[in-house]
């Protein structure tokens, strides 16, 4: 590769302990603090060139992204910064790519996206910048593109500062080699509403929403020391509660939201019936009808037994590290 382009890979994050809603929509500064996981071999390369054209060029999955589509202006709303950032003048990019997971179906695609554009632009322009600021730039193309830039556990802090000097997100040194996260795809298709939309309308009308910080508080401080104790019951427990907090705020808001589709329903309630019935496993959900299920490796012959039916992708998270 020459040194007019540069490739980099970065993984999907998954929240244990969401974010969800902005203090500053311009430089995704959130309300709270998070907290996520790491999906090992599982997310997206990109790679950066220098392109001669007028105007910059984004590939997903090899295919040309129309100047129309939204992702698009995303992207290029994030080259514009870095232009600034880096004094680059007019100069233009193609931005190429692939994710090995579904794209936009609720699976964190456009933060590993974020994070591993950052890291390439990081190493095609030899800025040797710190994971730190890595986190805080790719922060600005999508907010848990903050968490990318880590494997394992990484805690994204909300900070204080108006400027978002001090709101990047750094690892959580503790493995956690028997933990399993089952990606269970019911639809792999792009969601109707952005979690931005969804975020922004929770913040102005969900008469809940301010509950939610002192909650993530309680939520982050249960969640770090199960991490610390290998406590998978609470995790598990947190985990689930916690997203079931965040989709009953985005459904008592206006206009509501709901990501859940009949497969997630039915999931859900065979997962409660499964723990009924002695079974450790919880699930997590995102902006998208996909569950994430949270078990440990020593029931996973029989996780997948039971989810015979659905697409399931099991992920040694900690696999490598
Ligand atoms: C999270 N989500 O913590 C939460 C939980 C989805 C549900 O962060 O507007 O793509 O780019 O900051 O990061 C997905 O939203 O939103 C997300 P922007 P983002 O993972």
């Amino acid at each position: 590769m020459s040194k007019e382009e540069a490739s980099a890979f970065a993984p999907v994050n998954i929240a244990l302990v969401k974010y969800w809603g902005k203090r500053n929509e311009e430089l995704n500064l959130p309300v709270t603090s998070s907290l996520s996981i790491s999906l090992g071999n599982y997310g997206a390369t990109t790679s950066v060139k220098i392109i001669d054209a007028p105007v910059d060029q984004v590939l997903l999955d090899n295919q040309f992204v129309p100047n129309t589509d939204s992702f698009y202006t995303r992207v290029v709303k994030f080259l514009e910064l870095i232009r600034n950032k880096f004094n680059l003048g007019n100069m233009r990019f193609q931005v190429k790519t692939h994710s090995n997971l579904p794209i936009a179906a609720g699976l964190a695609s456009s933060a590993s996206g974020f994070a591993a554009l950052s890291l390439a632009l990081n190493k095609l322009f030899a800025k040797n910048l710190s994971l730190e600021e890595l986190s805080k730039l790719a922060r600005r193309g999508s907010g848990s593109a903050a968490r990318s830039v880590y494997q394992g556990f990484a805690l994204w802090q909300a900070g204080q500062s108006p400027d978002g000097q001090d709101s990047f997100a750094y690892p959580i040194n503790y493995t956690w080699p028997k933990l399993r996260i089952g990606l269970l795809i019911f639809n792999a298709t792009k969601k109707a509403t952005s979690s931005t939309q969804a975020m922004q309308a929770t913040t102005k009308t969900c008469p809940f929403y301010k509950l939610w910080p002192q909650i993530v508080d309680e939520h982050l401080q249960i969640m770090l020391t199960a991490i610390k104790n290998h406590d998978f019951i609470t995790l598990g427990s947190i985990a689930e509660t916690n997203a079931l907090y965040m989709h009953s705020m985005m459904q008592a808001t206006i206009p509501p939201t709901i990501y859940a589709n009949e497969h997630t329903l039915q999931c859900i309630k065979k997962i409660w019936e499964l723990r009924s019935l002695g079974l450790n496993i919880y699930f997590t959900q995102d902006a998208g009808p996909n569950l994430k299920l949270i078990y440990l490796d020593e029931d996973s012959s029989l996780i997948k037994q039971h989810f015979a039916a659905y697409q399931l992708i099991e992920i040694d998270v900690f696999q490598g590290l």
